[in-house]
């Protein structure tokens, strides 16, 4: 049917040395690009295995071009497309599992790394520990063959051990605090529930180091693949779009110290990211968070076009000023303006499409590391923060199900029907707030009872008066 269709080059593949797990665009778009940027500089067989835990939708898309596909650049300036080849091939875990496994306990695999979304990790966000109730995990306990990104996990290296192999080394590239250590955690305690001396092996042999990645990219529409034929003359399935921006620190702890040549592409080897992954998760993921709520419920359908809107650009710059900076470390040589301003920039960007519907999702997953803990830092710090209660209370509006003009959102979110039944049982605004602040898997007891007066009030306000007039109103304040 397309005969101009993507095809592979005939350059002879790398071998595979890692498997990732979840090929969303984000990983597409990101750390495969510097996988391939390392083996072009400094060589190496990085050949790339990719998982999708849940849909074939990215393996049928991509096996007719060969796992080739297109990545887009989107500068105020004009597109700019490249072809990317580093993928070997594409497993859809639940038709196959044991092909996951197998893939995982070759020992040419020294990599296993995971873009699996902030749920993916199956652990309790306000608390970090693995969610022993969760379904996966209840499955992943009683089978071999499992269905979760920890139990692929542990079953891989359960196999790597008893095979008298090596573990390959986890390497989170998802958007939480202290990743390595919190994918560490649900591994060791998964592992532990398993086969205690396999926890204690993958204790001292494993290693997990934290990264910080950064890189917006928005979901592939429909428009998006007409677009990339318009630019490059080919039909691609499964393109990726994303900004020029990107930014990865890794901590440089692998087993064996076996990885591809990452600084050769760019990224820092650094060996403590905290600083930066505090930064990027308080400073970029609050305030995307913060818009998307607000931003949606004042009716914007694209970071984008949020802020442009001055009400709400002098609400984020607000936010920044008084509320986020003052609580982050910068890394040394970062001055938390300038980093602001980049932001700015970078939202504003004309040509990505970001949708605030998009960001939006699984709020109940992001909003302890994003808004809360910045929330609670103000707070001992003698700060009421109104901003950020204001972002919690549009939050809870936009969890409630229905946006200014009355109608429905389709909201995204684990734990959405919990949300909902609370919202619905709810009579008044601040009765919402009071049954939403009791759900303990996302509001610690001690800062639920501290922000209850602030975020009822912001609720009230936002329900008076709409989320472009509250936005405005905190801006001045
Ligand atoms: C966004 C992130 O969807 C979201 O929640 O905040 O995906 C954001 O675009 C990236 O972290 C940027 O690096």
């Amino acid at each position: 049917m397309h005969d101009n269709r993507l095809t592979r080059s005939k350059t002879p593949r790398p071998g595979v040395g890692i498997v990732h797990l979840g090929l969303g665009a984000f990983y597409r778009a990101f750390g495969a690009i510097y996988v391939a940027e390392a083996m072009q500089a400094a060589g190496g067989d990085w050949g790339v295995i990719g998982v999708s835990l849940q849909s074939p939708g990215t393996r049928d898309a991509l096996a007719p071009q060969d796992w080739a596909y297109t990545s887009v650049t989107l500068r105020p300036e004009g597109d700019l497309a490249q072809v990317i080849e580093v993928l070997d091939h594409v497993l859809v875990a639940p038709e196959d599992p044991a092909a996951v496994l197998r893939a995982m306990v070759d020992p040419a695999v020294r990599i296993v790394s995971l873009t699996v979304t902030e749920k993916g990790y199956c652990h309790a966000p306000a608390t970090g520990a693995l969610n022993r109730d969760h379904p996966d995990i209840i499955h992943d306990l009683a089978h071999d063959l499992p269905r979760s990104a920890p139990g692929y996990i542990v079953r891989a290296l359960q196999l790597r051990r008893l095979a008298g192999h090596a573990p390959f080394t986890v390497l989170t590239c998802d958007n939480l605090p202290e990743n390595g250590k919190l994918v560490r955690g649900v591994v060791l305690d998964l592992a532990r529930l398993i086969d205690p001396a396999l926890a204690d092996w993958i204790a001292e042999k494993g290693r997990f180091p934290a990264t910080m990645v950064d890189r917006i990219t928005p979901a592939t529409t429909q428009d998006d693949i007409a677009r990339v034929a318009r630019l490059t003359g080919r039909h691609d399935a499964a393109p990726v779009l994303h900004e020029d921006f990107r930014q990865w620190a890794i901590e440089d702890d692998f087993v064996g110290g076996a990885r591809p040549d990452f600084a050769a592409a760019g990224a820092a080897l650094v060996p403590d990211v905290t600083a930066y992954e505090h930064m990027k998760l308080r400073m970029l993921n609050g305030t995307h968070s913060a818009l998307a709520y607000l931003g949606y419920l004042a009716g914007h359908e694209t970071i984008a076009q949020t802020v442009a809107d001055p009400d709400f650009a002098a609400f984020l710059r607000a936010l920044w000023a008084d509320e986020i900076a003052p609580v982050v470390d910068a890394p040394a040589g970062v001055s938390l303006p300038d980093y602001a301003e980049a932001l700015f920039e970078r939202y504003a960007n004309p040509a990505i499409r970001h949708r605030t519907w998009q960001i939006a999702m699984d709020g109940s997953q992001k909003l302890p590391q994003r808004i809360l803990g910045t929330l609670a830092a103000n707070l001992d710090a003698g700060r009421a923060a109104p901003g950020l209660c204001l972002v919690v209370a549009g939050w809870m509006h936009y969890v409630a199900g229905k946006d200014e003009k009355g109608a429905a959102i389709d909201v995204k979110d684990p734990l959405a029907a919990q949300l909902r039944a609370i919202c619905d049982a709810a009579d008044s605004p601040a009765d919402r707030v009071r049954g939403l602040l009791a759900v303990r898997a996302v509001f610690p007891a001690t800062l639920a009872a501290r922000i209850e007066g602030p975020v009822i009030a912001a609720a009230e306000d936002l329900a008076r008066h709409g989320a472009k007039q509250a936005v405005a109103a905190c801006a001045q304040s």
